[in-house]
Order: C-alpha cells, then structure tokens, then sequence
C-alpha cells in the first residue's frame, strides 16, 4: 500500500513536471487558421477586408441586402434611401449589386439600375466603411438569352471554343467596370475598392447556362470556366480589389452527403475566398414542401457543413444570397434567421447573410421583395434581429480596411455590440 502511494505520487510529480515543460493548451485564436486571400498580390485594403471580415464573421452575423439604396417595394430613386435604413437607422453592412447585362456595352443593368450609380454607391459604401459584392447575371455568349437559359454554354467559352473571345471581352469589360472603383487616399494615391466577387453562381442548378447537369455542362468545363475567370482577372488583368465567392445553391444539396454534393464543381482552394451558399430553400421556399421544424433543422445543417469546410479550408463561409420571397413570416427574422444563424458555435461562424432586392412594386407591377420596409409586418421582428447583439448593419462595423493586428487581440465583435441601442 505504502509503495503504491510512494509510486503514485512519483507518478503524478512527473505529470506535473511534465506539464509545466508543455507548452500552454493552443488558445482558441491560435487554432483559427491563417486566412489569406488566393490572390497575394491583392492590395492591403482588400487583405484587411479579409481578415477583419474572416474574424468579425466568426462571432457575429453581418446583414446584407441587394439592390437596398436603388429602390424600395413603395419608393424608386430616392438618394441615400434603403429600406433598411428607412426601419434601422443604418444600411446593411453588406450591400449587393448585379452585373447583369454589362456584356452588352449598355448603360443600365437587368434591373434598370445605371453602371454609373452601382459605381457611386460602391464608392459611398466603401467611404463609409460597408462592403460591397458583385453578382454577375451574365447573358448567353451564343443565344443572347439572358442567364435563364437552359442551353449549355461553357464549352464554346473555354479556350479554343467559338466563343472564347466574347468570354475574353466580357471579362474585359468587367476589368474596365472595376478600373472606375478607384478613390484617392488622404496622400493623393489612388486605391481600387476591394469588393467580393460572385460568378458563376448557383452553378449546381438547372436554370442557368453555366449549370452542371446531364443537359447542361460537364463539371470539368466548370472548373475550367471558373479558373480561367480567376485567373484571366487575377494575372492577366492584374485587378487587385477581388475576393472571390463560390455559391452552389442550396436546394440541390444532397441531404445525406451535403458537404460532397456542394463541392461538385468546386474549382479548388486556390481559387476560392468565400464558400458561399444561396438559400432560399431552407427560408420556406415555394417548392419546399418540408415541415418548417424540418426545415429549420435542415437549415441548421447545411450552416454547419458550410462552416466546418470553411474551418478546414481556411476560408471565411457566408450564406451569400437568399431569404423568403415577400417575408411572409411576421417572425422570420428572429424565428428563422437569428435562431439558426446562433444556433451553435459553427452557425455563428458564418460571417454575412445577404438577403435579395426589394423590388419596387408600382414599376414591376407584383410584389417580390426579401428585405421588410417601414410598415411591413415584420418591421417589429426585424428591430429585434437589428437590435439582436449578435447582428451587425454598417452602422456597428469597425474599420474593415486596415489591418487590425495589434496584439494582443481583443476580439472585434463583443465590444461593438455593446454600443447597440
Ligand atoms: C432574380 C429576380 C429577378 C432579377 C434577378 C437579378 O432573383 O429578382 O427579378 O432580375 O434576380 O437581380
């Protein structure tokens, strides 16, 4: 008995002697991988934008909204107007444009808004200390269709193929459209505005021309697509403003293999900033006939295995277009979105939710619209998401464009909560 203590104890001083030549457990912030974008040569504004969103992201949700300052369901062309800012007092922190239709050398994009005042509102965004991204619904390169189109197109883009050269064209042009985000600093030099750049979106459905499916392209001429598209931008053209977004579709995700069924097309860790999904599905879509518990569960899910790739990758993870189309839902934006965005430690991780444009509804004529506006019946619950610490509108950012890399850290997040109404 003696002796056992005796060996017990010699035992355990080894473990303590042990322990205190061991270096101290990695602290959380040690195990975060190191996040840096695909393109190196990118300029510090858009590094920092990077980091500062990859860490940001990791403990809060930052709100996004498309089109928000063009128009709203009751209002068109009212400057300095968004329907958020109309109910919050802030514009998202995340505010979405679309390229569409700037393949054709015209003035106004698909949704009537003029390339000039994307332009100016980009500017203004970024003066302000918001994020913008960019989608890209580009038109057939041999039909002209618009992106609706069921007829495969990639091959003809790729190299070698017919239309290589309007591919060639169409991304010159969006080199010539970035050229024009360019503000003078304090020293007179000139930055290009980093902004997050999303195309070829919602490539695993059906319903666009650069789709992977049986009638549709190879999942081969994808991933030539998008690394030529990566490449052209990044080393012919040199552009130094980008982070570029993946954005499979969340409806077409394999309940029993999600994570191998959103890589399909996946072009590689080189190529990719932002895993980003579009979720419409699990927001109570139309053709959703899962009950909404299910739903919320599958919702749930598909955040986690968004954000643990993106944990392993290194990569920041963002539901990067969505919501429910006219909010039907009085609760939806605490019941659907703050509980499964804050439903664990991975949901909390995803950095941005960017909800679609509100339409405006006397020139459209039918109510299409993902954002609440002042009397909508969920402007209550929006307020509460808005005032919900967890969120972050533009109004709670800190500045995104230097490098906050002082050390110690403090985390950026708890702090700017703090000062919420
Ligand atoms: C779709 C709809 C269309 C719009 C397109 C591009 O989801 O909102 O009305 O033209 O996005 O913004």
């Amino acid at each position: 008995m003696r002796s056992s203590l005796m060996n017990l104890a010699t035992i355990m001083l080894a473990a303590l002697t042990t322990a205190a030549c061991q270096p101290p457990p990695a602290s959380p912030k040690a195990q975060i991988p190191a996040y840096s974008l695909i393109t190196a040569e990118a300029n510090p504004q858009t590094h920092a934008l990077y980091s500062n969103l990859a860490e940001l992201g990791r403990t809060s949700l930052l709100f996004g909204h498309q089109n928000s300052t063009a128009y709203g369901v009751l209002w068109y062309g009212e400057p300095g107007r968004s329907d958020i800012k109309d109910i919050t007092g802030s514009y998202p922190a995340v505010m979405g444009w679309d390229l569409g239709d700037l393949e054709l050398g015209v003035k106004l994009n698909l949704d009537w808004l003029e390339f000039d005042f994307i332009i100016e509102q980009i500017k203004e965004t970024f003066q302000r200390g918001g994020i913008s991204t960019l989608s890209w619904h580009m038109r057939h390169p041999a039909t002209g269709t618009g992106a609706w189109e069921t007829k495969p197109g990639i091959k003809e883009l790729l190299p070698g193929g017919r239309h290589h050269k309007k591919l060639r064209a169409n991304l010159d042009a969006f080199a010539e459209f970035n050229a024009k985000l360019s503000v003078s600093s304090a020293d007179g030099s000139a930055t290009l505005i980093p902004v997050i750049f999303r195309p070829w979106h919602e490539h695993n459905g059906d319903w666009f021309w650069w789709g992977i499916g049986k009638n549709l392209n190879t999942e081969q001429d994808f991933v030539t697509l998008w690394r030529f598209t990566v490449d052209y931008l990044r080393n012919v053209k040199k552009l130094p403003n980008l982070i570029f977004a993946y954005s499979p579709d969340r409806s077409r995700l394999d309940h029993d293999a999600m994570a191998e069924s959103y890589l399909l097309g996946y072009p590689g860790d080189d190529y990719v900033d932002i895993l980003g999904i579009d979720n419409y599905w699990d927001f109570g879509g139309v053709h959703n006939k899962t009950p909404r518990d299910a739903q919320h569960k599958q919702l749930v899910a598909s955040l986690e295995m968004l954000a643990d790739l993106a944990e392993t990758k290194g990569k920041v993870a963002a539901v990067t277009e969505g919501g429910q189309d006219t909010v039907v839902e009085e609760t939806f934006w605490t019941e659907r979105v703050l509980s499964a965005f804050s439903a664990s430690g991975k949901t909390r991780s995803i950095a941005y939710f960017l909800v679609w444009r509100n339409a405006n509804k006397e020139r459209e004529q039918h109510d299409h619209f993902y954002a609440p506006y002042k009397g909508h019946a969920s402007e209550g619950d929006f307020m509460r998401f808005f005032q919900s610490p967890f969120t972050l509108f533009e109004n709670d950012l800190p500045d995104l464009y230097s490098r906050q890399d002082a050390s110690p850290h403090q985390p950026l997040a708890p702090d700017l909560k703090a000062s919420k109404p």
